[in-house]
């Protein structure tokens, strides 16, 4: 049983490596729903679809979301009509959205998701790491910025100064993620943004003691670096270590998850880099297609299995 925490590209295309080398049911992909947000009505929850569609096989693998084979006759019509364009809705995705939406009003974010996975034939496990709603807020240069406007409206130019999660001190972790995570044999963090993507799944009430338990217990708590030779493979985590006066290296990575991870694994570039105290393992860890996503995924599962007692 592998745990994997994820949000953005590099934890859908770590999630989708992970599922490839496991029998269905053995894994159980907690997302960050920190980026979620109401936009034209619709409750939209980008990283959840990025995992969904990712581990269907359904994501565009150029632009990282959304589906692949898109089309924008919404935008269009939207457009002229003088709506918002800042961020897109392509028309496949758009029905993930009206759905979602509509179901929402009976059921739990959770329940919502299952429906999805299991229409989408995913044998995995899928959980938002809450359903109570979590808005991240993003601290910067220019005052407090909504997730969205921060990343996708200002391309996340602001400079970083910190998060505020609203509503995460009320938000209880969803259904299954406490109970997966005291089951895991192993727990994978993604290569995910540690500030904007980890960070909030770690902040619901419960969920990092539980990791913490599991490290205590014996458990490997493994941390795949989302840096490549000093930069990210897409988004701004690069730019935010910068901007905290952090490099974004291996050891600055194990610092910030000095609290649970018991191993990290790092890119080939970064081999000559000041390594932690922890075990790491060095591989190829861009992901560039469905193939690389199951070599990093096997890659990463024949080093838990060898850190395991
Ligand atoms: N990212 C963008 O950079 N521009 C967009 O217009 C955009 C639209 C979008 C629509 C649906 C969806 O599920 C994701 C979308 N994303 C877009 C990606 C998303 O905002 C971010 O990648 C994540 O929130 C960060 O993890």
């Amino acid at each position: 049983m592998i745990v994997a925490l994820a949000g953005g590209v590099g934890g859908a295309r770590m999630a989708a490596g992970l599922a490839a080398c496991l029998p269905g049911g053995d894994l159980t992909v907690v997302v960050n729903t920190g980026d979620d947000f109401e936009h034209l009505g619709l409750a939209i929850s980008p990283d959840i679809d990025s995992v969904l569609y990712t581990l269907a096989g359904l994501n565009d693998t150029v632009r990282g979301w959304g589906q692949s084979g898109e089309t924008w006759a919404f935008m269009e019509a939207l457009g002229k009509l003088g709506g918002p364009d800042w961020f897109l809705l392509g028309d496949r995705d758009l029905a993930t959205h009206v759905l979602r939406t509509e179901r929402l009003r009976r059921q739990t974010l959770s329940e919502v998701t299952e429906g999805f996975a299991r229409q989408l034939s995913i044998p995995h496990t899928v959980l938002p790491m809450s359903d109570d709603p979590v808005r991240t807020i993003v601290l910067t240069d220019e005052g407090e910025l909504p997730f969205q406007e921060y990343f996708v409206s200002r391309q996340a130019r602001p400079v970083y100064k910190g998060l505020r999660l609203e509503g995460v001190e009320a938000a209880r972790a969803a259904p299954g993620v406490i109970e997966a995570i005291r089951k895991a044999n192993a727990i994978v963090v993604c290569p995910s943004n540690p500030w904007l993507s980890i960070a909030p799944i770690l902040r619901v009430p419960g969920i990092e003691a539980e990791v913490q338990a599991a490290r205590e217990r014996g458990c490997p708590v493994v941390a795949v670096s989302p840096f490549i030779g000093g930069q990210a493979v897409k988004g701004p985590a690069a730019k935010i270590m910068h901007e905290l006066g952090l490099e974004p290296t291996p050891a600055a990575l194990a610092r910030l998850y000095d609290d649970f991870a018991t191993a990290l694994v790092i890119d080939n570039q970064d081999a000559q880099q000041a390594l932690p105290a922890i075990p790491v393992h060095v591989t190829d860890t861009l992901m560039r297609d469905a193939a690389g996503q199951a070599r990093l995924g096997r890659d990463v599962l024949v080093f838990v299995r060898a850190l395991r007692p």
